[in-house]
């Protein structure tokens, strides 16, 4: 085993790293067995502070320049470049980084799409014909009379522009509220295609290039819209066609869901065909004889992060942790496989599973870790790989050869709340709609709705700022909206159950309690985030709320936010039109000309803007303040008095 390295002795106490008991027992566990996890890491590394603030350019080599955030335009680059140019142009590029990602994510997942249409990928089909039809329907594809596998490739050929198109406006574009495209249209932001936008940045941003930070700010919104109205959107819709489209679901959360006397499989990444074909390997009936010969009592499948977030939505599979917690688990000495895919996936966990003997294995091409095995998912041929994985899973639970300690920890909670379940939930089977929705925002049952999303970051307490956000939140009456690591934060502290209406206030519990819904619904992965784009543009279309998604009394958070991909999220919910608050911090450097357009001059162009605080109650208090303010826009800052139909009313009606 790695020994704890000497310099490691700043260990902060674990009650103030995570408030996730099961994590905080790994890592007391790591602590004695001398393992280095990431909780140990982040306390050696302090950020640099030139960075976090982003005054430092290395965009060519005659620096790299660092400029004083505490006197921001005292100096500038070797070039010239001013505080504004330097920070815009790294903004851009973590933007660009992040929509490539989810881009690249959706990418994979329509060319999986096109091969299932085709017929060169028999493994999965088309689970939402009903889907389908709708979505070639909103874009206007001509399909009268084909077969589902026709409508299939022609909806792929249209989607394949959201990457390709160089010129025009990406196909979900369509789909936006038509105010916002308009003042999209006005500020030359809307999306050609992924490519193009992520290219664009990458050369603009290149020395001596685009030097005007409302110029680059243009390119940024852009290239985050190709994520969230692009690569996200069709991984989420394409993903539901194959896979089904999620609907509630109970699912057992935390490091519980392990099993002793069970080979685990932990599923760990982003995609969702490695963990669908994994999901058929561990139920084959030659895989369970053999795992049952060597003395188990059965294969458990276990998902971690963002893929996890999807089956847990999709199939209700047990989800053991997010982000944090995935060096933790294998502490556990519990986990025979450990089978990871695209993003999220620290190199930290080959040291860890070599200590606790763990199978660490990368599966796309895109994705090795130097010192991990790598065997290749190729969806041609899937059950290659996962029956592989599994099968070397079997050997390792046979041969454990480490004590196992399991945190008997479980948290039960109802998840995937789709677009579609939730307009059927509030209008029912034959007058699906948002209309209840928007009436109890404008009678002022529910004040608003919020979007908590995003990572987890060792820089924070673990889960906290999640969870105390979004107890303030409900308690105020908002209707909250998760995805990614936040819902299983949430999950785990017990808030996606229908009981938690409790901890509501009177309004939203009324009405969580008449529709038997939680205060808080998991909406699934973060591409996923793309549902509440929908969600929020199903509330304009009903009408009563404002004509943009800019009008709506909603906001957005990322408490706990780590990854470019965030950063890429946050701006294309600014863009959209939502006050979007990042717990942590920021990458700006406050009381600049590129700060102040994020913070404020967006919203006045007619789009959202950025907040940032780390305290959880000053955010709910921002984001309140925000919804507040967007109802007396409206004329509905006064809850309208509930008005029952008594008896002069009703001969009135008669
Ligand atoms: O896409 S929430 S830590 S797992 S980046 Fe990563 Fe953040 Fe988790 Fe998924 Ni999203």
């Amino acid at each position: 085993m790695e020994k704890l390295d000497k310099k490691v002795k700043k260990a902060v106490p674990i009650n103030e790293v995570t408030q996730c008991e099961a994590t905080g027992r790994m890592l007391e566990k790591a602590r004695r067995d001398g393992v280095v996890v990431a909780f140990d890491r982040a306390a050696e590394m302090k950020p640099c502070p030139i960075g976090a603030e982003s005054a430092c350019c290395k965009m060519c080599y005659m620096g790299p320049c660092r400029l004083n955030a505490r006197d921001p335009y005292g100096k500038v680059g070797v070039c010239g470049a001013t505080i504004d140019t330097i920070q815009s142009r790294n903004l851009a590029r973590m933007v660009a980084s992040g929509s490539a990602a989810h881009n690249d994510h959706g990418m994979a997942v329509l060319e999986l799409f096109k091969g299932v249409a085709n017929g060169t990928i028999t493994d999965y089909t088309i689970k939402d014909p009903y889907k389908l039809d709708a979505l070639c329907a909103e874009l206007e594809l001509d399909v009268d009379g084909m077969t589902v596998q026709e409508k299939a490739l022609a909806l792929a050929d249209e989607l394949e522009k959201t990457y390709t198109q160089t010129e025009g406006e990406i196909p979900f574009a369509r789909r936006v509220p038509e105010k916002t495209l308009e003042t999209w249209r006005k500020l030359d932001i809307v999306p050609r295609g992924a490519m193009i936008e992520v290219l664009g940045i990458m050369s603009r941003t290149h020395m001596g290039c685009d030097q005007h930070y409302e110029n680059i700010t243009k390119a940024i919104s852009k290239a985050a819209l190709a994520d969230g109205w692009g690569g996200s959107m069709v991984a989420t819709e394409l993903g539901d066609i194959m896979f089904g489209t999620p609907s509630p679901v109970q699912a057992d959360v935390n490091f519980g869901v392990l099993k002793e006397d069970h080979v685990n499989v932990i599923v760990h990444g982003h995609e969702p065909n490695l963990f669908e074909s994994m999901l058929v390997s561990v139920s084959d009936p030659s895989l369970v004889k053999i795992a049952r010969e060597k003395g188990a009592k059965g294969i458990n499948l276990v998902g971690m992060c963002c893929s996890g977030a999807e089956m847990m939505s999709r199939h209700g599979v047990p989800h053991a942790g997010n982000f944090m917690s995935t060096e933790p688990v294998l502490v556990t000495g519990a986990v025979d496989a450990m089978a990871v895919d695209i993003q999220c996936i620290q190199q930290g966990l080959v040291k860890t599973a070599e200590c606790y003997k763990t199978h660490l294995i990368t599966t796309n091409p895109r994705c090795h870790i130097e010192g991990a095995r790598h065997i290749e998912f190729d969806e041609h041929v899937p059950r290659e790989c996962t029956d592989e994985i599994v099968t070397l899973a079997i050997a390792r639970f046979a041969d454990r050869g480490v004590d196992v300690e399991i945190p008997k920890i479980v948290n039960q909670g109802i998840h995937g709340f789709s677009h579609e379940y939730i307009n059927y939930m509030l209008g029912g089977s034959f007058r699906s709609s948002y209309a209840p929705l928007n009436d109890n925002i404008i009678n002022g049952r529910i004040r608003g709705v919020a979007g908590v999303v995003g990572c987890v970051n060792p820089r924070v307490k673990q889960d906290w700022v999640h969870v105390e956000l979004v107890k303030e939140l409900i308690k105020n009456d908002v209707l909250v909206i998760q995805t990614g690591c936040s819902q299983i934060a949430l999950a785990k502290a017990g808030l996606t159950v229908p009981e938690a209406a409790v901890l509501a206030g009177p309004g939203l519990r009324e009405v969580c309690e008449a529709v038997g819904m939680p205060p808080v619904l998991g909406l699934g992965s973060c591409v996923d985030n793309t549902r509440i784009l929908i969600a929020a543009t199903a509330m304009v279309n009903q009408g009563g709320l404002g004509d943009s998604i800019a009008d709506l009394p909603v906001a957005g958070a990322a408490p706990e936010w780590m990854s470019e991909k965030a950063v890429a999220i946050g701006q294309y919910f600014v863009a959209s039109g939502v006050f979007t608050v990042f717990g942590v911090g920021f990458p700006t450097v406050k009381d600049t000309k590129f700060h102040d357009l994020l913070f404020g001059g967006l919203e006045n162009q007619g789009l959202g803007k950025w907040g940032v605080t780390k305290d959880p109650y000053e955010m709910a208090a921002m984001m309140l303040a925000h919804i507040d303010k967007k109802r007396k826009e409206l004329g509905i800052d006064k809850a309208r008095e509930r008005v029952l139909t008594d008896m002069a009313s009703r001969r009135e009606l008669a």
